[in-house]
């Protein structure tokens, strides 16, 4: 009946590929970006979805610090990024960033996730001692920090290896990677969007060395600007090809392009469907990825509630003080408290599992 379906729509094939585990091609990913039906990919990616997960739906307890947006590679999809003395522009001190930790000691916070700019001049060790110091107050914590970008850029200042840079930073309390800074691979975007950018190559390889050494990451792709769906899907190839090699990803985040106040606002922001569709695609494409994350900040809490059933099983965290969504213009909360999140997961009919940064489960809601 289903097969039926499926191949009247011209889905058949693809139908059965995912029934049966097998691995989708590129061409079968431009089908599912290019076919009308929605609710069979959604129904595809949830088969995966529930292959691997179950019912399950994690988020995590964390807190987000955006340690400075002095940047100097000004990409044009950003509204974070300043020059350094530009109106806007904001640097905090070891000491302010204590202060923004101590002062959520009361809660179960599990994560602090910490991302910032490529700065010009912040020496090597403000980012240890930031982590040594974070880790003297909270040593529970696990620390997620710094995106492939920031570490080729802090490696860059240090003059040091990535390599020996990742050992550093491990040794000053860094726990894993968060998946910022890859966008899109292609040359031809970052070459119009981001030319000072790290290349994809090189985002990769620094994702790959961290695996190497242990340390576990994140991937993103941001969509929804100028890119082709045909850029998305080498895109998605290339972090399966990468996760073939080392096994280092947890989870994959979509990130939607929020125009407001970028280099790019005449942009329109992307639609329910698109961000449906990318999730969906991403789960059918990543089979070697554990995790999906529908990132509630940036899709809005009822398109995330819905892509729980599109192939995502993460809805990310509680948050608080996101400021890269926000100053592009994102009209979501700042912050969920615990119930909120498992009441979003509840009622998709879902398992809400608070977790710790490795998947690890602390409790069932
Ligand atoms: O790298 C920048 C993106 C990323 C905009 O690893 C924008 O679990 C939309 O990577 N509209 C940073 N997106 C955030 C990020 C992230 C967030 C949550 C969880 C995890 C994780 C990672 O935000 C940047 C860039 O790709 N970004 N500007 C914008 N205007």
């Amino acid at each position: 009946m289903m097969e039926n379906i499926f191949k009247r729509a011209g889905l058949g094939h693809i139908y059965e590929k995912v029934i049966s585990g097998q691995r989708l091609s590129k061409e079968d990913g431009l089908t599912l970006f290019n076919t009308p039906e929605l609710p069979l990919v959604g129904y595809l990616a949830n088969i995966v979805r529930e292959r691997e997960n179950g019912d399950k739906t994690y988020y995590i307890y964390n807190q987000h610090i955006n340690y400075s947006n002095v940047c100097k590679n000004l990409c044009k999809f950003c509204a974070f990024g300043r020059e350094k003395g530009a109106e806007k522009a904001f640097e905090m001190t070891l000491s302010d960033i204590e202060n923004e930790v101590r002062e959520r000691l009361d809660e179960p916070i599990n994560e602090i996730h910490i991302v910032g700019g490529c700065h010009p001049d912040l020496p090597y060790d403000f980012y240890m001692e930031m982590l040594r110091r974070i880790k003297a107050i909270r040593p529970e914590c696990h620390i997620q920090a710094f995106t492939c970008v920031e570490i080729a850029h802090i490696a860059e200042v240090g003059k040091r290896s990535v390599e020996e840079t990742l050992r550093d930073l491990v040794d000053a309390g860094l726990g894993s990677i968060p998946g910022g800074g890859a966008e899109v691979f292609s040359p031809r975007i970052r070459e119009r969007l981001c030319p000072e950018k790290l290349s994809g190559e090189k985002w990769l390889e620094v994702a790959k060395t961290a695996h190497r050494m242990g340390i576990k990451s994140n991937a993103t792709m941001l969509y929804g600007h100028i890119e082709t769906v045909e850029e998305r899907l080498d895109h998605l190839i290339a972090l399966r090809d990468a996760q073939d090699e080392t096994g280092g990803f947890m989870c994959f985040i979509p990130l939607s392009f929020h125009p407001k106040n970028t280099g790019l606002e005449s942009i329109s922001p992307t639609g329910g469907v698109d961000d449906l569709k990318t999730i969906a695609v991403s789960r059918l494409i990543l089979d070697n990825f554990p995790h999906i994350k529908a990132y509630w900040v940036m899709l809005g809490k009822k398109v995330a509630q819905i892509a729980l059933s599109f192939g995502a099983d993460d809805l990310d965290g509680t948050v608080l003080e996101e400021k890269i969504t926000h100053m592009a213009g994102a009209e979501s909360e700042k912050a969920l408290s615990r119930n909120e999140i498992e009441h979003i997961i509840r009622t998709a009919g879902r398992i809400p599992v608070e977790r710790d940064t490795l998947y690890n489960e602390i409790h069932h809601g």
